[in-house]
């Protein structure tokens, strides 16, 4: 049966940014909560809300059935949990900390040696996004039926995806959705960059931006998903031979234009190594095979 979110305990460990958003929701949602940070005087505004403040891990680890950690990486995870391994057996432990998938799995076995049960989580939300309805939270772990009892407290957190029940898929969907960010990002810096070259103020060239980004995204993420799932690259729209001819354009007109070419020089390889492979008629759903190592 699912945990009522307002009888159950939860202990928080890590009260960075993400941590504190994190036990504040909890604490909004009617949770007994406890908290512990590294930096103790951290706890101090959680405590003002009603957290319990633990003098060390233990105590904090103690004093819940359901350990959410949000550390700066799981390095820093490794090192403050083994000790507490004991404390944790037959508990469910929570890890939002970011980190690959095969961190995830390492630190699920270590888990699993120890009879804690372990869940990994990546976090699609900034700390001001917690409890809103724009966050979510992707989970996986191998005991889907402990997740499935405290779901009703994760969901203060944010809305919960439950990805599967190999430890590191939360990671791996959690990365590839970043890696949509990154590469969003460093376009857009880059077209910031351009149009602020001849002075047009950024503002001004926002809303073309972002509608052009927003109906690029809505074609190129469907299109390409089924030509992977399909095998089926060909395309009659804009294929990789013209935007190999195309591309040499852009990282001439950074340079006129006084800006750093080398973050976008590397899609000019990509393309002539799609083109001389031989995959010219191809659209740029192919540059997803020609990125993986072999
Ligand atoms: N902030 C964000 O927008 C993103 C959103 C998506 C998820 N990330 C990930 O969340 C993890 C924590 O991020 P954060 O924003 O809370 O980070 P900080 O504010 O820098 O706080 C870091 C906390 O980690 C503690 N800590 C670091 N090393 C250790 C250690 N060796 N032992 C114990 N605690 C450690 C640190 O403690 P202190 O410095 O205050 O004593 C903070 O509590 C992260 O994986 C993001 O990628 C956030």
């Amino acid at each position: 049966q699912p945990v009522q979110p307002a009888q159950s305990p939860v202990t928080v460990l890590g009260l960075g940014l993400m941590g504190t958003a994190l036990a504040s929701a909890l604490l909004k949602a009617g949770h007994p909560t406890t908290v512990w940070n590294r930096t103790a005087a951290k706890t101090g505004p959680l405590a003002a809300q009603g957290a319990t403040p633990a003098d060390t891990a233990a105590d904090a680890v103690a004093a819940s059935p359901l350990i959410i950690v949000c550390l700066t990486t799981n390095e820093a995870v490794r090192a403050l949990l083994a000790p507490e391994a004991e404390a944790l057996a037959g508990r469910t432990l929570v890890n939002l900390t970011n980190g690959t998938p095969a961190q995830a799995r390492e630190l699920a076995q270590w888990a699993a040696a120890h009879g804690i049960t372990y869940i990994d989580g990546g976090i699609m939300a900034v700390p001001q996004m917690i409890a809103t309805p724009a966050a979510y939270i992707l989970y996986s772990g191998s005991d889907e039926a402990a997740f499935e009892t405290h779901r009703p407290t994760l969901e203060a957190l944010a809305d919960t995806k439950w990805v599967g029940k190999d430890p590191g898929l939360a990671a791996l969907y959690d990365l590839s959705l970043l890696t949509g960010m990154y590469g969003m990002a460093l376009g857009v810096a880059q077209a910031f960059a351009l149009i602020g070259s001849e002075g047009i103020p950024a503002r001004e060239f926002a809303p073309l931006l972002r509608d052009w980004i927003v109906a690029m995204t809505d074609g190129i993420v469907p299109e390409t998903a089924e030509a992977i799932d399909t095998d089926q690259h060909l395309t009659d729209v804009s294929n990789l031979a013209m935007n190999r001819e195309a591309y040499p354009n852009f990282i001439q007109a950074y340079a006129e234009q006084g800006l750093r070419t080398d973050a976008f020089e590397p899609f000019q390889d990509l393309l002539d190594r799609a083109v001389e492979e031989g995959h010219g008629a191809d659209g740029l759903s192919r540059l997803v095979t020609l990125l993986k190592k072999s």
